[in-house]
């Protein structure tokens, strides 16, 4: 991973804001207020490092980048709100519906959500991306964050708060939570490099392994953390279910497997790396 292809994130996820007007500029200052508040950009760069491990110009996935980390900007301000977790902090500040009011939050987060399909539109226009790639694109977003994917999971989510969730129930709700969002970013990635079904169905398999290890890292981070919603919601995490040596172990396992598909590219050291960096992180 280079310097270059984070300031390229920053900028673009920055350019992409919608054109407002006086009367409806407030709306932006919401938006940038959940989109530049120090999150890691993981999504964004694994479509990044996918389009180049695929062979593709990583300034051609810049835009499906973007939209990627938009949808990721409202899951968390919905995620965030009191009929959801009821979070009053994001990333060590006042979440959303704190800082401008539920109803601001909640329109915060729609119009991160629609916005993200206009800049998949919009990429056509801005890199040697084609029509057809953009539809491809919207084809995937729209399953991966919708009720087939990353909404599906947090249905489940809901579901299951004061009541314990079993193994099964706990890898199918984040393989679809978590995972789904991830899957888009790295297929999205291949789809602006123009990759073939093998290895769109390799960066796939990735993903799906590397969304359960991010998330199971994310309730070790979380367990200690006192301020864990997790807890206070009554929900099942990989801590409270398998305890934190074997919680640990399944996150080395996941990402382990997460690297061997990595085998179907040439140049995927970065990506190797990234996943392995992720399993240490500390955030
Ligand atoms: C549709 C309302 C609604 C929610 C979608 C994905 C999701 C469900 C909610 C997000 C909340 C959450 C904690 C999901 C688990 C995924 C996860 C570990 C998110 C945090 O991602 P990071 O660590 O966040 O990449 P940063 O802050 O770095 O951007």
């Amino acid at each position: 991973m280079n310097e270059k292809i984070i300031e390229d994130i920053e900028y673009t996820v920055k350019s992409c804001l919608p054109a407002l007007s006086a009367e409806t500029q407030g709306v932006n200052e919401m938006l940038i207020y959940s989109l530049e508040s120090g999150g890691k950009r993981v999504r964004p760069l694994l479509c990044l490092m996918f389009c180049r491990a695929a062979g593709g110009k990583a300034e051609n996935a810049l835009y499906f980048a973007a939209a990627v980390e938009y949808i990721h900007a409202y899951s968390l301000i919905h995620d965030d709100l009191p009929c959801m977790d009821n979070d009053d902090f994001r990333r060590g500040r006042l979440s959303s519906h704190k800082k401008f009011g539920e109803a601001n939050a909640l329109l915060a987060g729609d119009a991160l959500l629609t916005h993200a399909f206009h800049i998949l539109a919009l990429a056509q226009e801005s890199a040697e991306v084609t029509a057809s790639q953009c539809l491809s694109a919207v084809k995937e977003l729209s399953a991966l964050a919708g009720a087939s994917g990353m909404v599906g999971g947090q249905y489940i989510d809901l579901m299951y708060e004061n009541k314990e969730a079993s193994p099964e129930v706990l890898f199918t709700m984040d393989s679809l939570k978590t995972g789904a969002l991830i899957e888009a970013a790295c297929v999205l990635g291949c789809i602006a490099a123009s990759a073939g079904s093998e290895k769109i169905n390799a960066a796939r398999d990735f993903a799906r392994n590397l969304g359960l290890a991010f998330q199971i890292t994310d309730d070790i981070l979380e367990y200690n953390d006192e301020n864990n919603s997790d807890i206070l919601n009554g929900k099942s995490t990989y801590v409270s279910v398998f305890g934190i040596e074997k919680a640990s172990s399944l996150a080395a396992d996941f990402t382990k497997k997460a690297v061997d598909s990595l085998s179907a590219f040439q140049n995927a050291d970065e990506l190797r790396d990234f996943a392995l960096g992720l399993l240490k992180r500390k955030k």
